[in-house]
C-alpha cells in the first residue's frame, strides 16, 4: 500500500493512496474468523463481545458493531504504554457511507463562509505549512456508557472508546488566517467526507466557537504517532481538539465554514447535549433540565495492570499501574486506595508527555493476607478537579468519570 510521506510532499504524486475495502464490512468480517470474546463486565445486559482483526489498518479490536464500524480498544493495550498504537486505536463512525478510498491528489479542504478569500487547500499545500505537534487523548463522549445504570440507548462501550496519540498537523488558526476571517464571525463548522445512508438524515458536522478554533492548539492533523492516520481514524486529515470530547474531532475533513451565527445544525443543537450541571449529572429519569453542547473532558484514571474479577498470585506489595488523564488540563496527582476510599496514598507519576495526553501511574498496595482486594485509583487534575466515587448519570450516557474500582483475588 502506498504511504502518505508527510516529510516529503513530493511523494503525493502517486494517485491512489488507499483502496481498502471498508464498505463491505459485513462480508469482510464474515470472511475472517472472529477472535475470542472479551467480557466488558457491563452491569445492565450482555457483556461479552467478540474480537476481530478484520478491519483495514487494525489488528485485534473489540467488535461493537460492523457497519458503520464501532471498534473498541482492549484494556491490555493501555497497560503497554501511554500512546495507543494506531492499529489498536478505537474507531467510531455515525453514518455507513464512509470513505473507502482517498485520492490524495484531488483531495481538497474547502474553507468558505464568512471569510475574505475562500480557499481550496490540497494535501500537498497542507504538508508545506508550519506544523504543530502535541499529545492528546481522543475520547468518545460515550466512553464507558455500558457501565451506566440504568442502562442507556447507544453504543454499550466499555472503557476502550479512547486513545492517546501524538498528533501532528497544521493549526486551524493558520488556515483561518490564510482565508481571512471577516468581522462578525462567531463559529467555525467542519464537515467530513462521510454521508448518511438514509435520505434526509443530517450530515455529520460539528462547530467550535471562533476563539476556540483559533487557539493555536486545535489542528488539522495528518499524522498520528509519526504515521499517516489509518483510514478508519480519518485519513488523510482530521481535526484534533485537545481536551475536548472526540465528537468534535472531525475525520476526513473536507469543509471548513466560518459562520456569522452559532451553529444550529442537528449535531450541535440536538445531539451531544449534556445537562448544564456539574459533571453533566442528573437523577435517572430527569427531563426538562437546561442543556448545553458537550465540551471539555473531565479527569479519569484506569488501573490497567490487573483486571477486575481476575486472580493473581499473592503478593504482599501488589504492583498497581495504570493511566490517567486530566481532561482539558494536566494530571496533578493520582492517589490509590485499597480500603474503599477511607485512606489514599499518592502514586508515582510517569513522564509528562503533555497536559492533554495520558499519564502513567505506578504504586504498590500493601495486602496483609491472601484474599480479595479492591483497588481504586483517583486522578486530580491541575485545576483541582478530582474523580468522585459516585457515578454520574445523564440520558446520553456521556462523561462518565467516577473512580473505577478493580477487585482481584490474590491466592
Ligand atoms: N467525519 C466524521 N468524523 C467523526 C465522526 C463521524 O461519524 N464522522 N465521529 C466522531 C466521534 S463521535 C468520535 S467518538 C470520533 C472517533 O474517532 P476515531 O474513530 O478516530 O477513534 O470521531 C469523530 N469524528
Ligand atoms: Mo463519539
Amino acid at each position: 500500500m502506498d504511504r502518505l510521506d508527510f516529510n516529503e510532499a513530493r511523494a503525493l504524486t502517486r494517485r491512489r493512496l488507499l483502496s481498502a475495502g471498508v464498505g463491505g464490512g459485513a462480508a469482510m468480517i464474515a470472511a475472517r474468523a472472529l477472535g475470542a470474546d472479551v467480557d466488558l463486565r457491563l452491569p445492565g445486559g450482555p457483556s461479552a463481545r467478540p474480537t476481530t482483526s478484520g478491519f483495514p489498518g487494525k489488528s485485534e479490536m473489540i467488535l461493537q458493531r460492523i457497519r458503520p464500524p464501532l471498534l473498541e480498544t482492549p484494556m491490555e493495550v493501555f497497560q503497554r504504554g501511554v500512546f495507543t498504537p494506531n492499529d489498536r486505536f478505537f474507531v467510531r463512525w455515525h453514518w455507513g457511507d464512509m470513505p473507502t478510498s482517498i485520492d490524495v491528489v484531488s483531495y481538497r479542504i474547502r474553507i468558505g463562509g464568512h471569510v475574505n478569500r475562500p480557499l481550496s487547500i490540497s494535501l500537498k499545500q497542507l504538508l508545506n505549512m508550519p506544523r504543530v505537534e502535541l499529545a492528546a487523548v481522543n475520547q468518545c463522549s460515550g466512553n464507558s456508557r455500558g457501565l451506566f445504570q440504568p442502562r442507556i440507548q447507544g453504543a454499550q462501550w466499555g472503557h476502550g472508546a479512547m486513545g492517546n496519540a501524538k498528533w501532528m498537523g497544521v493549526s486551524l488558526r493558520h488556515l483561518l488566517d490564510l482565508a481571512g476571517v471577516r468581522g462578525g464571525a462567531v463559529a467555525v463548522r467542519l464537515g467530513g467526507l462521510d454521508k448518511p445512508l438514509i435520505a434526509g438524515a443530517p450530515d455529520f458536522e460539528k462547530a467550535l466557537a471562533l476563539d476556540h478554533a483559533r487557539d493555536g492548539e486545535v489542528m488539522l492533523a495528518f499524522a498520528m504517532n509519526g504515521e499517516q492516520l489509518p483510514l478508519l481514524n480519518g485519513f488523510p486529515v482530521r481535526l484534533v481538539v485537545p481536551g475536548w470530547y472526540s465528537t468534535y474531532w472531525m475525520k476526513t475533513v473536507d469543509t471548513i465554514e466560518v459562520l456569522p451565527a452559532p451553529d444550529e445544525n442537528y449535531w450541535m443543537a440536538k445531539a451531544y447535549k449534556i445537562p448544564t450541571a456539574p459533571r453533566a449529572n442528573v437523577a435517572p429519569g430527569s427531563k426538562d433540565f437546561p442543556t448545553e453542547p458537550i465540551n471539555r473532558m473531565n479527569p479519569r484514571s484506569w488501573i490497567s495492570s490487573i483486571a477486575d474479577g481476575a486472580s493473581y498470585g499473592y503478593d504482599p506489595l501488589l504492583p498497581v499501574e495504570g493511566i490517567a488523564m486530566g481532561g482539558d488540563t494536566g494530571v496533578a496527582r493520582v492517589d490509590i486506595s485499597s480500603n474503599r476510599g477511607r485512606t489514599w496514598e499518592a502514586a508515582t507519576l510517569g513522564r509528562d508527555e503533555g497536559r492533554y495526553g495520558f499519564r502513567r501511574f505506578t504504586a504498590r498496595v500493601r495486602v496483609p493476607r491472601p484474599g480479595r482486594v479492591m483497588v481504586m485509583a483517583r486522578c486530580t487534575n491541575e485545576k483541582g478537579e478530582t474523580q468522585p466515587m459516585e457515578p454520574n448519570w445523564n440520558p446520553g450516557g456521556f462523561m462518565r468519570n467516577c473512580v473505577e474500582p478493580v477487585t482481584v483475588a490474590l491466592t
